[in-house]
């Protein structure tokens, strides 16, 4: 297998620089996603904040249509559709950047691809559905290869490690010759650690704090999904929406030891903090208007 590079992505045949960061913007439209779930009741709303969040610096925007929770029950292939397309097909006409499915069903990734979506992010790594990687495959679509364990209604019965970074890292390797196995081009392949997923706060904690030996490990570029979620709860005692500062500082961290790409509800905060760590990291102001620029 060809080393993919960690300095760009390949989506449909072009190459996506990451050699700055990259903010992944979320659209959720659920009726019960964790923190935001029935705040997009129609498509229009949904193109509305997916139009907000590029400007404020969003680069990719992941479009959901079943909530991934701890012990979320699976909506039905019909249901996601309906929920998903709709908005894929308007979003990818009214933004510049590249929509992304988070969808754990190939034939709801192969409908997204065909109504314009260039990424799949699938939660599973590529272990739910056996048709998705010739989906991801033949489409040339980028794909996001998360770790997880189960489902997400039995996943955190799961949360058992001796060791989380080197499991996560050996299961993720599972999940990368899936890929290979399924025809998968390696420079359309971005790796996630699954914050959250069959993980107990302490899990995502570690994995944050040894995120280097991860992004050493894997070779693909990484992504990070820190937004909202419960281990920020765990710390500070406050409800997803007012989690957004924590998002924002696991974010930095995330970036400064290697991931590449940041998956945030709250584009804006998080714009701002990469271009703070940008700044400081080259001792100047960034030039090229790439994160968060004003
Ligand atoms: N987290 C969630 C969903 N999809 N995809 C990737 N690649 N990485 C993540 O960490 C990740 C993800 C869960 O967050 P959210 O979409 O806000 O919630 P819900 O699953 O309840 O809709």
């Amino acid at each position: 297998m060809t080393q993919a590079s960690t300095d760009s992505w390949v989506i449909r045949g072009r190459a996506l620089s990451l050699e700055r960061p990259r903010i992944m913007g979320i659209l959720n439209v659920t009726p019960d996603s964790f923190s935001d779930g029935g705040e997009l009741t129609s498509v229009r709303a949904a193109v509305e904040r997916g139009r907000q969040m590029v400007a404020q610096g969003a680069h990719i925007l992941d479009v959901g249509g079943e909530s991934t929770r701890p012990g979320a029950e699976p909506v039905s292939v019909e249901e996601e559709l309906a929920r998903v397309i709709p908005v894929v097909e308007a979003l990818t006409a009214s933004v510049p950047v590249p929509v992304s499915i988070d969808t754990r069903r190939a034939g709801v990734a192969r409908e997204a691809v065909a109504a314009g979506a260039s990424i799949v992010n699938d939660v599973s790594g590529l272990a739910f559905d056996p048709e998705m990687a010739s989906v991801v495959s033949r489409t040339g679509a980028g794909l996001v290869l998360m770790h997880m364990r189960g489902t997400p209604a039995d996943m955190q019965d799961r949360a058992y490690y001796d060791d989380v970074v080197t499991e996560v890292a050996m299961e993720l390797g599972h999940g990368l010759e899936r890929a290979r196995q399924g025809g998968i081009s390696p420079g359309c392949v971005v790796v996630d650690p699954g914050i959250g997923f069959a993980k107990s706060a302490d899990h995502s904690l570690t994995l944050l704090r040894d995120l280097e030996v991860l992004v050493e490990a894997l070779g693909h570029p990484v992504l990070v999904g820190p937004s909202r979620k419960s281990f920020l709860g765990a710390l500070l005692g406050v409800p997803p929406v007012e989690r957004v500062m924590g998002t924002a500082v696991a974010c930095v961290l995330a970036v400064r030891a290697g991931a590449r790409i940041v998956r945030v509800h709250d584009v804006q905060p998080v714009a701002h903090a990469l271009r703070v760590l940008e700044g400081v990291t080259l001792g100047a102001v960034p030039t090229a208007a790439t994160v968060g620029a004003p």
